[in-house]
């Protein structure tokens, strides 16, 4: 029998990833939708045809019961998360009650409906999950690079509430014998990459520059270093992660740091322009409390998980600003099209 899998935040990058990952691997794939009429569903089922799908909201326990009642998956991903960094300080209760207590919830549900309490002594593998930790949670860093036991200090409310919810995953392990890892995953990218993002927003830029649509391109902070990698090498290791005999917790990276100015230049030198033609600072895109430089030590997954990162970053960038450019020109070339009267 092919095993069920549910995850949350299947409209986002990660989630289209996972989902085409796991039906390659045979298993049958749930994605939670929230909302009456999400547009991105229709999104994701066009990337990801074979996908079903269940309603249900992070901040909603009794749904993720229902759902995992109907569902009884073998493994839930809880991918679901307001993710967008400066998002946090705006709306710091939310994203504390979604990427924090939501986690508790979908722990709560899982316990439920496996029928665990405090008493259970063994450990339960009958629904695992994997809690999609983040780099963030280091924050101001007090080692380089950053391993499963670097001290955490996160610097926003996004990093403060994933923290929570790594400790949380990491006791409902210890405490009801839940079969449950988180994945410390550094930044990771893709064509499918949220515009609002950094490495997005400057291929989007990148494209519609090239083809006269856009004359600037406003960043904030150049300084902060990243360790970028490519988002389908990534959602492997959260697979690979939960076929493991015992849970833990590893961190996904490459190991290589790269700068924003570098990214600006690998994507403007992919289009022969000078990117200090284009680019403006502004102030207000700099953040409250920056993190100013990451960097993974993933050698324990790729020990424990045989798993290793295939895209260099600017094999990546290069990737972004191409996809980018040929979907611009197919808009540019319809738009044309429309105006000439010929559609
Ligand atoms: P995206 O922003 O692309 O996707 C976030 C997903 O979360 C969307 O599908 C969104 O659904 C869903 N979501 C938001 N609020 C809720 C809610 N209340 N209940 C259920 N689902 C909700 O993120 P990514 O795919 O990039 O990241 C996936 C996860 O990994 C996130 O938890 C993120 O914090 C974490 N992470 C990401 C990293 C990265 O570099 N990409 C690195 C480390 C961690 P909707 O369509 O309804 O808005
Ligand atoms: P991050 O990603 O905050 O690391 O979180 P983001 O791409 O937003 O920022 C990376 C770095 O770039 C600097 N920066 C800018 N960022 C954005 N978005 N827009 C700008 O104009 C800009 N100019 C400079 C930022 O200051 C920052 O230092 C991502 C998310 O996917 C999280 O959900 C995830 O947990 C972490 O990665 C790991």
């Amino acid at each position: 029998m092919s095993k069920r899998a549910l995850i949350t935040g299947v409209t986002g990058q990660d989630g289209s990833y996972l989902a085409e990952h796991l039906l390659a691997q045979g298993y049958e794939v749930w994605g939670l939708i929230r909302g009456q009429a999400n547009p991105r569903k229709s999104r994701v089922s066009r990337l990801v045809s074979e996908l079903s799908f269940v309603d249900g909201d992070l901040m909603d326990q009794a749904s993720l019961v229902s759902a995992l009642d109907r569902i009884q998956p073998d493994e839930v991903y809880n991918l679901g998360a307001i993710s967008f960094v400066p998002m946090s300080w705006q709306q710091a209760e939310l994203v504390s009650e979604v990427n924090g207590v939501g986690v508790l919830r979908m722990l709560e549900a899982i316990r439920m409906v496996s029928g665990l309490n405090a008493s259970s002594s063994a450990r339960s593998d009958r629904i695992r999950l994997y809690q999609a930790s983040s780099s963030e949670m280091f924050g101001k860093v007090t080692e380089t690079p950053q391993r499963e036991t670097t001290r955490f200090h996160p610097r926003s409310p996004y990093g403060v509430a994933k923290a929570y919810g790594h400790f949380i995953t990491r006791n409902y392990r210890e405490s009801f014998g839940m079969y449950g890892v988180s994945g410390i995953l550094f930044n990771h990218e893709s064509p499918r990459r949220g515009a609002e993002f950094v490495t997005r927003k400057i291929s989007l830029a990148v494209a519609q520059i090239k083809l006269g649509l856009q004359d600037k391109l406003a960043l904030g902070n150049l300084d902060a270093t990243r360790d970028w990698g490519f988002a389908g090498d990534y959602v492997k290791a959260m697979h690979l992660m939960l076929q493991q005999d015992e849970p833990g917790d590893y961190v996904i990276g490459t190991g290589v740091m790269h700068s924003v100015r570098d990214a600006v230049q690998i994507a403007f030198d992919t289009v022969g322009l000078n990117w200090q033609d284009y680019v403006v600072i502004d102030p207000e895109l700099v953040r409250p409390a920056e993190v100013e430089t990451l960097c993974a030590d993933s050698s324990m997954a790729r020990s424990a998980l045989d798993w290793s990162p295939t895209v260099k970053f600017e094999e990546l960038m290069q990737m972004m600003v191409e996809s980018d450019l040929q979907q611009a020109s197919r808009e540019r070339e319809y738009g044309d099209l429309l105006l000439a009267g010929r559609w």
